[in-house]
């Protein structure tokens, strides 16, 4: 059994893995331990992290990167309608509603759903924890930003679905962080002693979250969560990219914004530059050759300056900060420590803000890009029977209130229950008890459209059937079971009926029930049976009550579509591979050609005849005029017997050399025994 944690960022991938000597990132078949969130799809293959991150400008209307935040939204969502024009890719309005991403796949016009995207950021991921842990990889538990409603959560889920991947925990980001603090410290106050409260802050590439957590020894619990949806590093990136389109449009008379390539170019230049100011305060230069129309650009600029075009950002990064302090009914003095992760917060200025706001020193013990993989490895650890990590029980919060609503014969005609408010402890479940003679549908929804983030408040529709009279005609008692899974996603989990109850008339009230912690996958057993066990007399209405309309109605994928997903996925990895075992064979043959040319000219001079050694060069001539006209795109085979002749020819010189060459050498051998 595999125990995985992936950090999937807007912008970088992380993997975090748990072997016998604990957590430790792992790195890629780059070396790198940071995986781009880029996939280039090709003419005939598709190129995922680095490689598809290197097609950025060369590719750029088939490279999809920053597709993150269409998880779980409508084409028309206005977040997607935003960020459409600045996207070097075309999206398009799928059948369903959804965000499609359109793209050049295979000599094809496709589109994908961004399910299918991450699924193949997911599936590298994936590929690159098995040839390190050189074992199949299923469970993992993956990262998300703590801000994420339901429906982009679900969308998610089902990205890790196609990859394969069996998700044991959508973990939050900021709740990833606390527990790679948390779970080594020795010296925890005990759970009677009052807990020590940690501010968690990560600014990322697109966006900025905060949470604070109190700790006690084998235990963290989030208090609040706050965010700024759209504060992140790209935004710095985008005034320094404002500001050098602004000049270069003055000093050389280009239009970078109409060169979608130059464009990339100098985001990418402007990237470079902005981490460079973060460790140097001079006057720094940015030079781009060849940039557009043959043009060489440069131009400088200095941390003063940068500051100053970002000052509407910089001035953003209190406001959350602000916001979590006041939900946590916490004041500064309560704050142990302030622990900053992301990369973004290698920014000065925005540390600085941060340190100015809670009047302390930030701390930087954790490793700003890996904390978070390795917090989501460490819960894949705990959730694994096939690990022993520590006990630690993590209790999040549920971020934004949520709300059931149903029709009464009452006059208004609906009743109201906010089921989970702000910060309530989660994963969590409720009974709720209803007196009805009837089927009856609970509409679920955010309470609070005006604080969300996200259009649409509406998160699902659940009907319970089979709903009848008692039989002296009196309403039957209900009990109905929501719960915010280890997930972060509401559901209503069961409905059953009791039998035998006084009529009340139409009352409701809620039995709150702490859930089991740590649970993972048995959750759903816990909860029945904990449940079965409550009930007097237990007559099941619905085993499972029925969606009347599937997550909101539009934006989910059924099961039988995240199974052909599945299998088209695989489709593409052998895809992938054919191509790849193709341009290995192709380039076995290129690589003879060019050392055997070598050695006919070198080591191999006195081997052959000078005859010979003509037709050979001639021919290999031949051989790689052909790699570069008819012999550019052939089967694997083509090459494989290309090669094989060659070796035919070659081989013969090569033993006699190699003969040559030996045989001195076992004169003195023999010489050194006698
Ligand atoms: P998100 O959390 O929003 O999904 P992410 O996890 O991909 O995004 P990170 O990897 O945490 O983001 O951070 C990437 C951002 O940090 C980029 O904007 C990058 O330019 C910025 N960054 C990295 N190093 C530095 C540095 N030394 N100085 C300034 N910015 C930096
Ligand atoms: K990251
Ligand atoms: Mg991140």
């Amino acid at each position: 059994m595999s125990v995985v944690g992936i950090d999937v960022g807007y912008q970088n991938c992380y993997i975090g893995v748990a072997r016998s000597g604990g957590i430790e990132t792992i790195a890629n078949e780059y070396s790198d331990r940071c995986t781009p969130a880029c996939v280039s799809l090709a003419s005939k293959n598709r190129m995922i992290g680095n490689a598809a991150k290197s097609q950025m400008t060369t590719n750029f209307k088939n490279t999809v990167h920053g597709f993150k935040k269409f998880h779980g939204r409508a084409f028309d969502d206005p977040l997607v309608q935003v960020e459409k024009p600045k996207l070097p890719y075309s999206l398009h309005k799928l059948p369903n509603g959804n965000t499609g991403i359109k793209v050049r796949y295979l000599d094809e016009d496709k589109v994908f759903t961004v399910e299918q995207i991450t699924g193949m950021l997911l599936t590298k991921l994936k590929e690159t924890s098995e040839s390190a842990l050189k074992k199949p990889v299923v469970d993992c538990v993956v990262s998300v930003p703590s801000f994420f409603t339901d429906a982009e959560r679900r969308s998610v889920f089902d990205a890790t679905q196609i990859a394969g991947l069996n998700c044991l925990r959508l973990i939050n980001d900021t709740t990833a962080v606390a527990l790679a603090y948390g779970i080594y410290k020795q010296d925890l106050p005990t759970p009677e002693e009052r807990p020590r409260n940690v501010v968690f802050v990560d600014m990322g590439h697109s966006s900025f979250q905060v949470s604070i957590t109190a700790f006690n020894k084998g235990k963290l619990k989030v208090l609040a969560t706050a965010f700024d949806l759209y504060l992140g590093g790209r935004n710095m990136d985008e005034a320094l990219v404002d500001y050098f389109c602004e000049e270069f449009k003055n000093k050389y008379k280009i239009n970078v914004r109409e060169n979608p390539r130059a464009l990339l170019r100098l985001h990418q230049e402007c990237e470079k530059l902005k981490k460079l100011m973060s460790a140097n305060s001079s006057d720094l230069p940015l030079n781009i050759e060849c940039f557009m129309n043959d043009i060489d650009v440069s131009g400088r600029m200095n941390r003063g300056q940068f500051e100053d075009m970002s000052a509407q950002y910089l001035m953003r990064v209190e406001m959350p900060l602000k916001a979590v302090l006041e939900q946590s009914k916490l004041s500064r003095d309560d704050i142990y420590a302030v622990e900053i992760v992301g990369g973004a917060t290698r920014i000065p200025a925005v540390k600085e803000r941060i340190a100015k706001f809670f009047g302390k020193d930030i701390s930087t013990t954790l490793n700003a890009d890996e904390a978070v993989a390795r917090g989501c490895a460490l819960q894949c650890a705990i959730l694994s029977p096939a690990f022993k990590v520590r006990e630690f029980s993590i209790t999040d919060v549920v971020p934004f209130p949520i709300t059931l609503r149903w029709k009464t014969p009452t006059e208004d005609g609906v009743g109201e229950c906010e089921v989970f408010s702000k910060n309530h402890a989660a994963p969590f479940s409720k009974v709720i008890t209803f007196h009805k003679k009837e089927p009856f549908d609970l509409e679920a929804f955010y309470s609070c459209p005006q604080e969300l983030p996200y259009p649409d408040h509406r998160i699902g529709c659940f009907s319970v059937q089979n709903v009848a009279p008692q039989p002296e005609g009196e309403s039957s008692k209900v009990k109905v079971k929501v719960r915010v899974n280890v997930h972060g996603i509401f559901s209503v989990s069961s409905a059953s009926l009791i039998e035998k109850q006084k009529g009340e008339g139409e009352d409701m009230q809620i039995d709150s029930e702490p859930m089991v912690q740590n649970e993972g996958r048995a959750e759903d057993q816990v909860s029945w049976t904990s449940f079965n066990k409550k009930s007097i007399c237990f007559h099941t209405v619905t085993k499972k009550v029925r969606k009347i309309y599937e997550y909101c109605c539009y934006l989910l994928l059924s099961c039988d579509i995240v199974c052909v997903f599945l299998s088209s996925q695989h489709q593409m990895i052998i895809q992938d591979k054919l191509v790849k075992e193709q341009n290995d064979a192709k380039n076995a043959v290129e690589e003879y050609v060019y050392d055997l040319r070598d050695k006919l000219c070198g080591i191999y001079e006195k081997y052959i005849t000078e005859d010979d050694s003509n037709r050979l060069t001639l021919m290999l001539e031949d051989t790689e005029n052909w790699l570069y006209e008819d012999g550019e795109d052939q089967p694997k085979q083509v090459y494989e017997e290309k090669l094989d002749a060659l070796k035919r020819l070659g081989q013969p010189i090569q033993v006699r050399h190699r003969e040559h060459e030996d045989r001195p050498r076992a004169f003195e051998e023999l010489g050194k025994k006698l």
